[in-house]
């Protein structure tokens, strides 16, 4: 029987599952393309870690590699139940959270890589983290949508980490209580951004999606909703969400280099953003909180017809 090693933990209420020991062996090369060998090769391991039953739609995994320049503390590659995420932002303090519960950081400033580049992230307090984040800009503005049920819809497109349509249109309030509607509305603008092609974005699909409204929340500034690949809504204020969202912010002048702007999660969760200039991108700055969660040791028991997920 194979085994597993897993720390879980979670960011403002979103889970991170990051494997720790008997992952599968990438070879060696960048982290980019050690991921490229995961997602092709590894794809049931990446199903039996996340996926029912061992685990859900809203957990997001991570796989802790060795960096490949050693200068970095570590090098790791994140998943859903869709498939690899390029970056996230609550899955970075997931993973450095994990990272000091192990004893690999502790207090301070570390780099670790990620498939689209190397991300910042320092250990504020033992459970309060910093990171910063791949540059990030707006691609595209006020990009009109027609939905079947839900009809027209304005957003921007922007670049965070993970690519956003980003709209301040939603057809109820942005409360845990309309979940249902607000995932159906928000996989609708998926579906419909799939059949356009939007040159600045490379081929790649837009396959984020996130709605804003006030925050009735003094500590934060706005409130956000954000549907992730794997078709949950994300539990945390979403950390490569809030980065494109600043870019849009900055882009609009709507907020300066240095400012704070906080972004509350549908479920209360908030973090605190703020950007450097670099050129004509903005370098984001996340902060927020994770705690861990539990420590695990997954079977893959062959005679299992569920061993690797339910497809
Ligand atoms: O925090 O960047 C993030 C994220 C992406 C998907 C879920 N969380």
């Amino acid at each position: 029987m194979k085994t597993i090693t897993v720390i879980d933990s979670h960011t403002g209420g979103e889970p991170t599952r990051v494997i720790v020991q008997g992952g599968p062996d990438l070879g060696t090369g960048t982290i980019a393309e050690r991921a490229v060998v995961f997602e092709e090769k590894f794809a049931d391991i990446l199903r039996a870690v996340i996926g029912e039953p061992r685990g859900n739609d809203v957990l997001v995994g991570a796989l802790l590699c060795e960096p490949d320049d050693k200068a970095n503390a570590a090098a790791v590659i994140f998943f859903d139940n869709a498939g690899l995420l390029d970056m996230c932002g609550h899955g970075t303090m997931g993973f450095a959270v994990t990272l000091n519960y192990l004893g690999k950081i502790g207090l301070g400033a570390y780099t670790i890589e990620t498939r689209v580049g190397t991300v910042g992230v320092e250990v504020l307090q033992p459970n309060r983290f910093r990171i910063k984040n791949v540059q990030s800009f707006r691609a595209e503005k006020d990009v009109c949508l027609e939905l079947p049920e839900f009809g027209q819809v304005t957003g921007d497109i922007a670049w965070g980490g993970n690519w956003f349509f980003i709209t301040e249109q939603a057809p109820v309030g942005l409360e845990l209580s309309n979940s249902n509607i607000l995932l159906q509305y928000t996989s609708q603008i998926r579906q419909q951004l799939r059949e356009m092609k939007f040159d600045a974005v490379a081929g790649c699909e837009v396959n984020h999606i996130e709605l804003f409204g006030p925050s009735h929340d003094n500590n934060a500034d706005a409130k956000a909703f954000v549907l992730c690949p794997g078709g949950a809504y994300d539990r945390s204020p979403c950390g490569t969400g809030t980065s494109a969202k600043v870019a849009c912010l900055a882009a609009d002048g709507k907020l300066q280099p240095g400012e704070i702007y906080r972004q509350e999660s549908i479920v209360g969760s908030v973090f605190e953003a703020t950007y450097e200039v670099s050129g004509d991108k903005v370098v984001p700055f996340i902060t927020g909180s994770a705690h861990i969660s539990g420590e695990n040791k997954l079977i893959l028991d062959p005679a299992d017809p569920f061993c690797y997920g339910i497809e």
